[in-house]
């Protein structure tokens, strides 16, 4: 097997949107991420922090998915061995040369990843300005950058398999006690997650994860949505996770398509990091103080495009446990092989 490219970090996700006006509304005017360049077809969006050209793309099309989400690689070179990897793995590939893909990104390879996900490997991308000192600019959610991704897939081992074969670390997973693993949180920049597996039907993207710096940006996003008579974008929270130990409110954009604001997670990069492991009986694993999980954010979550932008079929889970307590670790056991 040639050699997984190595991923630095996700970089960025590019949504289908119904209605650029309203998604505007929702990730610029709220959350505050700022505009970069925008056209009659698309929004290209970066956070605070970001030197990037963006971390969220959203393209008008007449209905709402996730177009792909994309990891930077450290060298060019490492956009060749993406091809390579994934043409071994029998994935469909396709290389995308610069200037005829997403703008401001370079040469770049796009799969659908084991899991049924469209990914997209790149190196090269156009800087942005440096905005972390424009305070005047900061507004809304302060969103400083995009943290990661969180998949729902049917196979929670498999998936494990696959991502640990790309060069990723476990930071911290749930299991039964069996050690039946019902979720796992997985990492190449020294942080929680760069991407979370969910187990349930799939592939499906369950949510992107926003950093900001502090709690009380994460409570000021939940009143603000309140003042507005706009609550019902409030998903779940505000509250502090058991996994990870960031504080968090989950938020639907005019799409459906879920957003955490996400703070105050920690750092992962040292050689000897072990895995933390919950218990799927502990109550504190999804939110620390107990509080329930709404049926709707283990139910819903955003289809996927394939490279030809059609929508991927839907793999069931092989078990619903929604119903009880297990709940909010996906709908179904599967042992680790
Ligand atoms: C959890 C979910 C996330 C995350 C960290 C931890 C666990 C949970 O509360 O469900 O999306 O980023």
């Amino acid at each position: 097997m040639s050699a997984a490219p190595d991923v630095v970090r996700s970089a960025y996700v590019q949504l289908a949107v119904t209605d650029l006006a309203a998604s505007r509304w929702f990730w610029v005017d709220m959350l505050g991420m700022h505009v970069q360049h925008e056209d009659e077809d698309a929004l290209y969006l970066r956070g605070s922090d970001e030197l990037t050209h963006h971390s969220v793309v959203l393209r008008a099309a007449p209905v709402a998915a996730l177009d792909h989400l994309a990891y930077r690689v450290r060298t060019p070179e490492d956009v060749d061995r993406a091809e390579r990897f994934f043409t071994e793995l029998e994935c469909p590939v396709r290389r995308v040369p610069a200037g005829t893909g997403t703008r401001g990104v370079g040469d770049a390879v796009r799969v659908v990843d084991p899991l049924g996900v469209p990914v997209e490997f790149f190196h090269d991308i156009a800087r942005g300005e440096r905005l972390i000192q424009r305070y005047d600019l900061h507004r809304g959610a302060q969103i400083a950058r995009l943290d990661h991704y969180n998949i729902c897939t049917p196979d929670i081992p498999a998936a494990y398999e696959y991502y640990k074969s790309l060069g990723f670390g476990c930071s911290e997973t749930i299991e039964g006690d069996e050690h039946e693993l019902y979720a796992a949180w997985m990492f190449r920049k020294p942080t929680v997650h760069d991407v979370a597996l969910t187990h349930g039907p799939g592939p499906y993207l369950h949510h992107i994860g926003m950093a900001t710096h502090e709690s009380h940006q994460v409570l000021h996003t939940a009143d603000v949505f309140g003042a507005l008579g706009k609550e019902h974008h409030i998903e779940r929270g505000p509250g502090r996770h058991g996994v990870s130990n960031a504080f968090y409110v989950y938020l639907r954009d005019p799409d459906g398509h879920r957003v955490e604001v996400y703070t105050s997670d920690y750092f992962t990069g040292d050689p000897d990091y072990e895995t933390h492991r919950w218990n799927v009986n502990d109550d504190r694993r999804r939110d620390f103080w107990g509080n329930a999980v709404i049926t709707s954010w283990y139910k819903e979550a955003s289809p996927v495009h394939d490279l030809d932008g059609h929508l991927q079929p839907i793999a069931e889970g092989n078990l619903d446990e929604s119903s009880i307590k297990v709940g909010a670790d996906g709908l179904g056991i599967v042992k680790p092989s």
